[in-house]
């Protein structure tokens, strides 16, 4: 059996090819053989280039359905893709590429210039560009190779992916996923969340994530189901496209934004059957709104890019309730537990460390097996960084409400990680931009609560004796050099850190004086 993660598509694909499989924002539709073409014009392409045998496929590309072709293409081709959020500016894509060393690496025109001389200087031979209007030489050379291709034998724990996950101590790590970790994880959703030929995805995330590349077009992909493509959350398409959706995932910050629109109403989720909501806490607060405003319960669910989906709220009623601040079960095949600081077994009710252990857990950070070692214990769980419990009770406007034994609930993390917007950003790499940048002594970078992005990134920095330092200049530096959602929304100047007696900058209190 062919285990390759585009071989198990290819054999939902439906029984009509000249079906619709996307129909994008402009009014373009896309049949299933359109896609079987194009993968394999693509997959022609990438075994045209003689790469060796494992290669790596960098991509930083606005969303298109080309796009997700690429990806299946270099599934379908047997190599490895290596999505990257097209917010990176140069000192970000120089590590990626540096510590990928792609093949390939396919870019926007407009970005080519600078892009292709980081890939060439790293060795890269072939850089290609791709827009999302369909131009770039990514296409014009694919569309001379033949449109029939036959998909490559790969086994299960042959590498499909790698994504870039950023460190708690430095520098990014690449997850790697296999073809096996996908797959399974795209079966198990497949059934837990009743996906059905005859649905249609509304699909408005970005795809260079778990949430939208993964979760949500594996999907439709998976159900022979349609998906509409937005390029991104928009709410006049939303309203537009809703009443003709059956099924739309999103971070949190998308129902926020969903409840601030008057024109967002039940009969715009007239033929709705799931709302999915994931990548970050969902407040209780919104799942509640949510609920009262479009007569839909979302379901919660928690992942992780290091092992795709963990944990679900239940799709069926029959199963349980969905129940609001928590994230549900461990889906079928996962293991899922929480232990305190020794590793022994935390009672229900009780918080410790969430560890998990499954098919879909990944296969080791690339290049990096001492850090992969780190996030192992010795009996083979992965440590999440997440801290959580089972059970207990959960406190909302209604008062307390009892949680199922066997219920999730993510209370928090051991790492230092801010989450907005559903992207992540580890304080450590903000404050090594911060640091090294003139007149700057010292700083520390916390996430505060933010109505829209759920926690926003802020910075507090000390000033190198007799410097002025001046908070737009500082956060207009920052801009050019990395990705806009890392960039703290305020600067705040003071003249000294708050401190243990250990000497360790107390964030706590950070977060205290400026979280308000
Ligand atoms: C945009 N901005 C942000 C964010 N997004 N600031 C903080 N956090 C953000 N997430 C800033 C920009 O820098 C810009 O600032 C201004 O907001 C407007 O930018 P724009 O691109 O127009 O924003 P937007 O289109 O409104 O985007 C917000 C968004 C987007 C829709 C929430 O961030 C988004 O799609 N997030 C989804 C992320 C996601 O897919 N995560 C899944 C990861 P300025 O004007 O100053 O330049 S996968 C995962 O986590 C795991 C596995 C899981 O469980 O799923
Ligand atoms: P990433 O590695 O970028 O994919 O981010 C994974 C992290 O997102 C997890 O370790 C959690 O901290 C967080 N996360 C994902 N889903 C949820 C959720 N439903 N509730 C709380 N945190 C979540």
């Amino acid at each position: 059996m062919n285990a390759n993660l585009f071989a198990l598509f290819e054999s939902r694909f439906p029984a009509d090819r000249d079906a619709c499989c996307i129909e994008t924002h402009d009014g373009l539709y896309y049949s299933w053989n359109d896609l079987d073409r194009a993968t394999a014009k693509l997959a022609n392409l990438l075994v045209s280039l003689d790469l060796p045998e494992g290669s790596r496929v960098a991509v930083q590309v606005e969303k298109s359905p080309e796009a997700l072709f690429l990806y299946l293409a270099t599934l379908r081709a047997g190599y490895v893709y290596l999505p990257l959020n097209t917010a990176y500016q140069e000192a970000e894509i120089d590590y990626f590429i540096g510590n990928a060393e792609p093949a390939v690496v396919v870019c926007s025109t407009a970005n080519f210039g600078w892009v292709s001389r980081i890939a060439f200087r790293h060795g890269t031979r072939n850089v290609f560009s791709l827009d999302e209007d369909r131009a770039g030489t990514l296409l014009e050379r694919a569309s001379s190779q033949p449109d029939r291709f036959d998909t490559v034998q790969r086994n299960a724990d042959d590498l499909a992916a790698i994504l870039y996950t950023s460190g708690t101590t430095g520098r990014s790590k690449g997850a790697m996923l296999s073809h096996g970790n996908l797959s399974s994880n795209a079966l198990t959703l497949h059934q837990a969340w009743g996906w059905r030929s005859d649905d249609v995805l509304l699909h408005m995330l970005p795809i260079f994530h778990v949430h939208g590349l993964f979760v949500a077009s594996h999907g439709a992909l998976l159900a022979g189901a349609k998906m509409i493509w937005a390029p991104k959350l928009d709410m006049n398409q939303l309203l537009e496209y809703l009443p003709r959706s059956t099924v739309m995932m999103g971070v949190p910050t998308y129902y926020v934004r969903m409840l601030q629109e008057p024109r967002f109403t039940a009969e715009t989720c007239r033929n709705m059957r799931l709302f999915i909501s994931g990548s970050a806490p969902l407040l209780l607060e919104t799942f509640d709104a949510f609920r009262e405003r479009s007569g839909h319960t979302i379901l919660e669910r928690y992942g992780m890019s290091e092992t795709v989906m963990l944990v679900s709220n239940p799709y069926d009623k029959a199963e349980g309730e969905r129940i609001g601040g928590t994230v549900g079960r461990p889906l079928p095949g996962v293991q899922v537990r929480v232990v305190n600081d020794e590793g022994k077994p935390c009672p229900v009710g009780e918080i410790g460390n969430v560890e998990v252990k499954g098919p879909n857990v990944f296969q080791g950070y690339w290049r990096m097996p001492e850090k992969t070692r780190e996030e192992f214990t010795a009996d083979g769980w992965f440590k999440t960084g997440d801290v959580g419990r089972f059970g207990g009770a959960i406190v909302g406007m209604s008062g307390e409400r009892k949680v199922p034994d066997d219920y999730l609930t993510i209370v928090g993390r051991s790492k230092d990680l801010i989450i907005s917007g559903g992207y992540n950003v580890y304080p450590k790499e903000i404050e090594s931009f911060l640091d090294e940048m003139p007149g700057v002594q010292e700083s520390a970078v916390i996430g505060v609560p933010h109505a829209d992005f759920g926690e926003a990134v802020i910075a507090v920095v000390v000033g190198k004796p007799g410097a002025q330092l001046d908070e737009a200049a500082l956060i207009g530096t920052l801009k050019h050099r990395i990705a806009n959602f890392k960039v703290p929304k305020r600067i705040h100047v003071v003249p000294e850190l708050p401190r243990n007696t250990m000497g360790k900058v107390q964030k706590n209190v950070l977060r205290q004086q400026f979280g308000g």
